[in-house]
């Protein structure tokens, strides 16, 4: 091995300009790298963040920093609300900790638009931070997860099943395994119309020992479809260490596999997340096929609820009473927070002069009037009845759900 590259590198240096040929050639390469990042085409340097994100205007990066903010206010008032209000019905896996994700592949897709020339966004289990990011109505969201009938969908949905079409927000999916597929069929029909949208699905580590991981890449590989993969790896899934069911340490290698470009992304920098996107969408539109981003991040609360939570502070720590197989170390939950996708994104704007410190307190000031006046809405709204229990299907009658009145 010693040998080969020896032998290769005295084989490049024979074929090297002269000294002064070489100063040439140098600035050829200079001139050359600077026209490369000047396109956009590629992510600068290893460890540099990336091109796409330093030419976004300031009010595209500001608007970014406000959907981490509303991400993560949605998440504390509701985690609060379930900790304080008995006569809170709403429930959710929250996405806090994870804001930087959905954020950074949202902000690279269409969202606004004819329904036949939007991007599709499938989502999971945990889909409050997807749903803020594609767009969707947060009053209204609110309203549906607390069960109310003029939430986003009549207040049949609630956490798992929210959706709203009208910007791409195809929905969440409450089965662990099926999503990826769904979302492979969006981006055929995309490819059979000849249409340019691309349909993007968040998954979780916990994905991958299904087997719709598996055909989902395959089958998107084998067609070339306009579909980008979103691994959320927090780790656990449910209260079980990723390495429990799958041998890689990067998810991503699994995706390499099938021959899928693949980008491995720190999941707590919206702008590192923003240009893996933005190149994966561009691949996608332009016919070039799937992307895998493996997006490396972390939850702040528990797996589903607040258990462990207090209201007025972020995060949950201690053991969680649900958890059967293992439960996160305290420490690790506090050194993943000191990487908090809230604080990345304001410090890189402040450097990049996009604000300034005062700049940023006031649009978070604005976001959580925002998300205030979204609940008040939200939990004034009427509830459903028993007699919408049967509405929209065949049978009639009431149905004496433990949810209503
Ligand atoms: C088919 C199926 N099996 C089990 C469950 C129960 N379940 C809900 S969430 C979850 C873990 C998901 O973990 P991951 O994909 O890593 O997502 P995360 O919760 O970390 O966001 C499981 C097993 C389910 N919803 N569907
Ligand atoms: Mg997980």
């Amino acid at each position: 091995m010693t040998h080969d590259l020896e032998s290769s590198r005295r084989a490049r240096d024979a074929d090297a300009p002269s000294s002064e040929s070489r100063r040439g050639f140098l600035k050829l390469a200079a001139l050359t790298g600077a026209m490369v990042s000047t396109t956009g085409t590629r992510a600068l340097a290893d460890g540099d963040i990336g091109f796409f994100a330093k030419d976004l205007s300031d009010e595209k990066l500001t608007g970014m920093y406000r959907t981490i903010l509303r991400i993560r206010w949605h998440e504390r008032t509701q985690a609060d609300e379930m900790l304080t209000n008995p006569d809170y019905r709403g429930y959710n896996h929250f996405y806090a900790g994870q804001e930087a994700v959905a954020t950074g592949v949202c902000a690279a897709l269409r969202n606004g638009g004819p329904f036949d020339q939007i991007d599709m966004v499938y989502s999971s289990h945990r889909p409050s931070g997807h749903a803020i990011a594609k767009g969707v109505d947060i009053p209204k969201m609110v309203a549906e997860m607390d069960f109310r009938s003029t939430g986003m969908n009549g207040g049949y949905g609630a956490g798992m099943h929210i959706s709203d079409p009208t910007v791409g927000f195809i929905g969440a999916d409450g089965m662990i395994g099926p999503a990826p597929v769904i979302a492979s069929g969006s981006a055929f029909s995309f490819r059979a119309r000849g249409s340019d949208q691309v349909a993007v699905v968040f998954a979780g580590d916990g994905n991958y020992a299904a087997p719709h991981f598996h055909s989902t890449l395959n089958n998107s590989k084998l067609l070339d479809l306009p579909l980008i993969y979103v691994c959320e790896n927090n780790l656990y899934h449910q209260y079980a260490h990723y390495s429990y069911s799958c041998p890689h340490k990067d998810i991503a290698e699994a995706a390499a596999a099938y021959g899928i470009p693949t980008e491995i992304v720190d999941g707590q920098d919206v702008v590192q997340v923003y240009n893996a996107a933005k190149e994966a969408v561009d691949r996608a539109r332009a016919g070039g096929g799937p992307t895998f981003i493996e997006a490396k991040t972390y939850r702040d609360y528990n797996h589903w609820g607040a258990p462990g939570a207090k209201a007025g502070e972020l995060g949950a720590f201690g053991y969680d009473p649900l958890a059967i197989t293992s439960f996160r170390p305290e420490r690790e939950v506090r050194a993943w927070m000191q990487r908090d996708p809230v604080d990345i994104a304001r410090k890189i704007l402040i450097d990049w002069g996009v604000l300034d410190d005062a700049g940023a307190t006031t649009i978070e000031e604005e976001v959580k009037a925002e998300i205030a006046a979204a609940f008040e809405w939200g939990l004034s709204q009427p509830l459903c009845t028993p007699e919408d229990g049967l509405k929209h299907v065949f049978a009639t009658g009431t149905v004496p759900a433990r949810q209503f009145g």
